[in-house]
């Protein structure tokens, strides 16, 4: 790490006790800042880096809730408000048990390196709770999300801060939002939600955004070798909504999805995972990959390490750290030339050191997995114009999104000295637009 930066990840770790995951991203970003801050005394001078590093506000709140049986729960709810200089804080909301303060700061730190890469006007936040929607029935998630926006309405708004899914939270849940957040306000404010359904100010392909986008970076990277996903085995950690719509887009670019998982374990399936019925089984009936191996006679592995099955491409699509050292290495031993993060920091730093020493890309999530917000940010120009657009129009946009911010990753690597390495360039790019922004509208 540049010397100047050290002073400010060590008072970032001591102003933020035991929230390994906010240092982890921050360190991952700082440690590549150096050739920024040479060749930018400006952002040293405004102290620009070490205002980045706090959120310009953090909500936490108490949601009560009575459950199937009568019982009152409580969990905790979280918005942290990031940073704002290019636009609205825009961001998911993650239900998981493993929610706290920790895990929101670097989903929202991330998200403004994110958000900037996409060109849009859109700037950084996350939120969540540690309610587990697993085994809970309709009725008692949509009382948990009317408990949970009756605090977060009085945050959130069109211009202010624009929540949408992340784990655990899809359409459903956006609905049940929505739903208690225009009855509090009187107003059908579309644009403060995106995610939504199609009938009620949704943008045509949102759902499928995140894992189509990020098949479409895999492409670029692939290209830039002369090849493509066309005949790849690829790998799929995960089977919600950005692995699903992942495993859909490598097929229709003529790469074979042979294995995917849940927390459970993994199926492996040589002839290819069928992903119509994988849609049936875990958004029609919410079931689990245990369901799919058996409908499918195929071979489900109890917890075990999908990554030690031999691949071209592996895309971690579940959640952070879900790939380490052990994964890195059995991912080079089985010919990995490429690994794709769909999910947010799903690779440990050792284990992505390990990777680039093997010689194997690595395209980060906040490059990566940018397709879903890029869409949000698509959805939130649909709802401000009252309009709505073909799925061919968005899809095509989309792909130049995600083409442009593979471009801008590799210009940005090559002017500041680390060619080839994705990392450096969506950190430097992303940060340079954010920082440029937050010198213009002084000291805020
Ligand atoms: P979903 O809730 O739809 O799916 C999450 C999937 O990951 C499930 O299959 C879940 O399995 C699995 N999973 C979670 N934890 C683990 C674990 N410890 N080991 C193995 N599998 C696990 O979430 P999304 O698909 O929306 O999100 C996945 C990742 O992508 C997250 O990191 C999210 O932040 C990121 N992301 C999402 C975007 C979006 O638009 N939705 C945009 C950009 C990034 P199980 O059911 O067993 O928990
Ligand atoms: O991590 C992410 O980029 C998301 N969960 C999507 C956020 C959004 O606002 O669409």
């Amino acid at each position: 790490m540049h010397p100047a930066l050290v002073p400010v990840f060590d008072d970032l770790v001591a102003r933020n006790p035991g929230e390994v995951e906010f240092h982890q991203a921050a360190r991952e970003v700082l440690e590549s800042l150096g050739p920024v801050v040479s060749k930018h005394p400006e952002y040293a001078d405004a102290e620009v880096i070490r205002r980045l590093c706090e959120p310009e506000r953090q909500v936490i709140f108490r949601v009560p809730w009575t459950d199937d049986a009568g019982r009152v729960q409580i969990n905790r709810g979280f918005r942290v408000e990031f940073n704002s200089a290019l636009g609205p804080y825009k961001g998911g909301l993650r239900f998981h048990p493993s929610v706290y303060l920790g895990i929101v700061k670097f989903l929202g730190f991330e998200q403004i390196f994110k958000n900037s890469l996409t060109g849009l006007p859109i700037g950084g936040g996350k939120g969540g709770s540690d309610f587990d929607p697993k085994g809970r029935s309709a009725g008692e998630v949509m009382r948990f999300c009317q408990s949970f926006m009756t605090e977060l309405y009085r945050h959130i708004g069109e211009h202010t801060d624009v929540p949408a899914g992340d784990t655990g939270v899809g359409q459903r849940e956006i609905g049940y939002m929505f739903g208690q957040y225009k009855r509090i306000t009187n107003r059908y404010e579309s644009g403060t939600f995106t995610g939504k359904g199609l009938s009620w100010g949704g943008s045509r392909v949102r759902t499928e955004a995140t894992g189509y986008g990020l098949a479409y970076f895999a492409e670029r990277v692939l290209s830039a070798s002369g090849t493509g996903l066309d005949g790849r085995r690829v790998v799929v950690s995960g089977s919600g909504n950005v692995a699903i719509h992942a495993i859909e887009k490598v097929h229709q670019l003529g790469g074979r999805v042979v294995a995917c998982s849940d927390s459970d374990g993994f199926v492996v399936e040589e002839s290819g995972i069928d992903v119509d019925l994988l849609k049936e089984i875990k958004n029609g009936r919410r079931g689990r990959i245990v369901d799919y191996a058996e409908e499918r006679g195929a071979p489900f592995t109890p917890g075990g390490d999908i990554w030690s099955l031999p691949c071209d491409v592996a895309l971690p699509c579940a959640t952070q750290n879900e790939l380490g050292v052990d994964g890195a290495a059995a991912l080079i031993r089985g010919g990995c030339v490429l690994v794709a993060e769909g999910a947010n920091m799903p690779t440990s730093p050792d284990a992505i050191r390990a990777l680039r020493q093997a010689g194997v890309a690595f395209a980060p999530g906040k490059a990566a997995n940018a397709g879903g917000v890029a869409t949000s940010a698509l959805e939130m120009q649909q709802n401000a114009s009252r309009d709505s657009w073909g799925f061919e129009h968005t899809e095509e946009r989309l792909a130049e999104i995600m083409a442009s911010i593979h471009d801008r990753c590799l210009e940005t690597a090559d002017e500041y000295g680390s060619p080839g390495d994705y990392t450096a360039g969506a950190n430097i790019a992303g940060f340079t637009k954010v920082a440029d922004a937050m010198l213009a509208l002084g000291v805020v």
